[in-house]
């Protein structure tokens, strides 16, 4: 695509999603246009990627045979990715979980007895008594990712612990929650809350949106490309986002801060941010103009290796286009261990420029609230814990590395037994070795999964979940501009094999545990409905559309809405005075990273936009598209080494580890001759996976060394480098 067909394209698509106010008659009656009977279409939503676009599945003959986008959701308007469309891939793919199974072996080693579910949850059942009666309830930790969580969660709770963690939090966004809720009293949201349809300029840190296919967000931020929004995009690969930018600043890995630093100086001293702005809604301004001051344009050319000139000319660019500016805080974002102070550096940009609550910047989102079910007995009396993240003050979630390191030391308390849903930890957590070895301690490992993943082979016990399109699951709430989505899972199909929703799981589990009465409803669909009557939403409506949108307050600051902001002075933190009680600098602080040694490269990750971490690489409608990832290596790099485009290398990082498989080279101009490059979630390790197995190499296999942000115990995985092994 070239910029232009690019946007042609996309501007066509956004007409189409304009024209649409409820779902066409054409989609709805579908199953009437046709003689058949035994055809129908339901309304639901995706779990192959975390935006959870709605989606419309055609029945016919009681199979799935299609997935169209729902027009009526906020996520999708219509649409779905490459990997969205691949759902029939997901639910008809023969190496799917079947039974619950029991592991007679060893961690590691697993010898698989086929269990009927009253066995498996009978021996889950007697062990979580055991455990509660010798360490405690607390001992009990769920590390979890995806909609059905929340089940899991309220079983956890139910028996009397409060220790769960996501990788979401610590291996993702966390840092640059935490960065914007210092600045702002508020995180960015998830989907965030960028107005990039309206920008007139987009700023994106390593942010490859397009190949991490966000629908709505892509879909915005090309309707703001066709309505002329300038961009420039920083990042040390071309990426394909680069692409379509005005400017491409292909950084040095690491230096990214030098770079927010130096923009943020150069707004003060050259008097271009918005005074009015900051004078009404920040404070600290003088604290963060003494604390830059040696931050020059000059100075950040010798650290990031853009020119000085180019600094100066996308600020003052930035400048021009305030306050409809939006500086991204990416996604994505444990990369060298001070993501906090990066990310917070993004947020102070963002205020001076004024664009925190203004039109083409952040937007105040539009929250729904649906209620719990009604009439749950309160949950036990939970003891006070010390949270297990003490040391990092700003965990607002705790850490799913904090409870592998208790698992394995016992410290600040034991930790024995782990239900793991939704997440496969062997590719998820830094420092693989650890992960086992805390694995190795614990009296109990429960996985709710729909695929025999590499974590699967370390469980105890494997509960086979349905695929989202054969069950109910939680309302589904989303934050927009001006609007608010409650949107719907319920199945298309009956669940295949033996496979069973999260639902009914905790409900057969918590009986078996003596706490029924937390477990009240029937079903999946009467615990909607019954949460829907109580928050006074149209259930019938909802089954039907998929999705309820609910118009919502104003997005942006106006004479009648002025923003509160949660920080304790009630006002933007520029300085950060609670970061400096606790001994960190109240304005980030340019620190140097180590670089790569001769012969070594930075080894960078990202996503497909053909899979979403490991979850689809064994999806054969995606693995026809894409089966194994690339490196992408600098063909200059390339010629010196004597690659070629096309041959296979293996990798070795700095302490010696090997890629146990080998990946296959693109020499391409379009990276740095520091660094290589390769899509996250290939090198699964699981036999079963038998489109997956071993397929393309693991990145994090070559993780063995992570830093940790001491703000609030992010784990970033950006410093380890490789070289590059030729060989058969
Ligand atoms: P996946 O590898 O996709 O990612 O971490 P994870 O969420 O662990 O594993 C998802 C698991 O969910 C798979 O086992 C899949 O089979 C299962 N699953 C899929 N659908 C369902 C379902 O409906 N029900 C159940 N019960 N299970 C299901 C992601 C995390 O990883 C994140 S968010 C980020 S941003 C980080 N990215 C990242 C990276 O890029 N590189 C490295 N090295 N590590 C990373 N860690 C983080
Ligand atoms: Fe599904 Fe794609 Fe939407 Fe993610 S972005 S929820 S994979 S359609």
């Amino acid at each position: 695509f070239s910029r232009r067909t690019f946007l042609k394209s996309a501007g066509a698509a956004t007409a189409g999603i304009a024209a649409v106010t409820s779902m066409p008659k054409k989609m709805l009656s579908w199953a009437e246009d046709t003689a058949q009977k035994d055809m129908k279409q339901v309304p639901t939503f995706c779990e192959l990627c975390f935006w959870n676009c709605g989606l419309v599945a055609k029945v016919e003959n009681g199979k799935v045979v299609k997935v169209d986008g729902n027009p009526l959701s906020l996520r999708g308007r219509g649409r779905l990715c490459g990997r969205g469309n691949a759902a029939l891939g997901a639910l008809y793919d023969p190496d799917r979980l079947k039974y619950p199974m029991i592991n007679t072996g060893k961690r590691g080693e697993p010898v698989w007895k086929r269990a009927t579910w009253d066995e498996a949850l009978t021996l889950i059942a007697g062990k979580m008594k055991g455990i509660k009666e010798k360490y405690g309830a607390e001992s009990m930790a769920l590390i979890y990712h995806g909609t059905g969580a929340s089940f899991w969660k309220h079983l956890l709770h139910a028996y009397g612990s409060t220790l769960s963690a996501a990788p979401s939090f610590a291996q993702c966004r966390g840092p640059r929650d935490v960065g914007f809720y210092l600045t702002y009293g508020s995180d960015v949201g998830s989907p965030e809350y960028y107005d990039f349809s309206k920008s007139k300029y987009i700023v994106l840190f390593g942010s490859h949106l397009g190949e991490n296919a966000h629908n709505s967000q892509v879909q915005d931020i090309v309707s703001g490309l066709a309505d002329g929004a300038k961009m420039t995009v920083v990042d040390p690969r071309l990426s394909n986002i680069a692409s379509k930018a005005d400017h491409w600043l292909p950084i040095k890995p690491a230096t990214d801060l030098a770079l927010i630093l130096a923009w943020i100086r150069l707004l003060i001293e050259e008097g271009l941010y918005d005074k009015e702005y900051v004078a009404k809604y920040a404070t600290g301004f003088d604290g963060l103009r003494a604390a830059v001051q040696q931050y020059t344009p000059e100075w950040a050319e010798t650290e990031t290796t853009i020119p000085k000139e180019m600094i100066v000319k996308v600020a003052r660019e930035m400048a021009k286009q305030a306050p409809h500016v939006c500086v991204g805080a990416g996604r994505y974002a444990a990369w060298y261990g001070d993501d906090v102070q990066r990310s917070r550096g993004i947020a102070i940009l963002n205020a001076l420029l004024g664009s925190w609550g203004r039109k083409g910047g952040y937007f105040f989102p539009t929250g729904a609230k649906v209620p719990e079910y009604p009439g749950l007995p309160a949950y036990p009396e939970h003891e006070e814990v010390a949270k297990l993240d003490g040391a990092y003050p700003y965990a607002a979630l705790q850490t799913t590395t904090s409870i592998r390191q208790a698992s394995s030391s016992g410290k600040p308390r034991p930790v024995k037994a782990w239900f793991v849903y939704g997440s496969n930890l062997m590719k998820t957590m830094p420092e693989k070795q650890e992960t086992i070895k805390a694995i190795q301690s614990l009296d109990l490992l429960v996985t709710i999964d729909t695929m025999p993943m590499d974590i699967i082979n370390y469980s105890d016990v494997v509960l086979p979940e349905c695929t989202y399109l054969e069950r109910h699951d939680n309302i589904n709430v989303g934050k927009f501009n001006g609007e608010a989505e409650i949107a719907i899972r319920q199945p298309a199909v009956e669940p295949l094999w033996e496979s069973k929703p999260s639902w009914w799981m905790v409900k057969e589990l918590g009986s078996k545990l003596g706490l029924a009465e937390y477990f009240p409803w029937k079903n999946g669909e009467e615990y909607i409905a019954k949460r829907c009557e109580a928050g006074g939403i149209d259930y019938a409506q909802l089954k039907r559309d998929g999705v309820i949108i609910k118009k919502g307050g104003a997005p942006y600051i106006t004479a009648d809405s002025q923003p509160e902001f949660g920080t304790p002075s009630g006002k933007i933190e520029l300085y950060s005075e609670q970061l400096a009680e606790k001994g960190f600098d109240p304005v980030p602080k340019y620190t140097k990273h180590p670089q790569p040694a001769a012969g070594q490269f930075r080894l960078l990750f990202g996503r497909s936009p053909l899979h979403t971490f490991s979850r689809t690489t064994n999806n054969f409608m995606l693995t026809d598209l894409q089966k194994e990832n690339h490196l992408w290596l600098n063909a200059r790099k390339g010629k010196e080494l004597g690659v070629k485009d096309g041959d296979y290398v293996f990798l070795e990082n700095q302490d010696g580890v090997r890629s146990p498989g080998r990946i296959k080279v693109k020499l391409t101009q379009r990276l740095r001759d520091d660094v290589v490059y390769m899509y996250h979630g290939f090198g699964v390790h699981a036999k079963a996976m038998t489109r997956a197995d071993n397929r393309g190499i693991a990145d994090d296999d070559l993780i063995t060394k992570s830093a940790v942000d001491p703000i609030m115990g992010g784990t970033s995985m950006r410093g380890n480098f490789v070289k590059i092994v030729k060989g058969a």
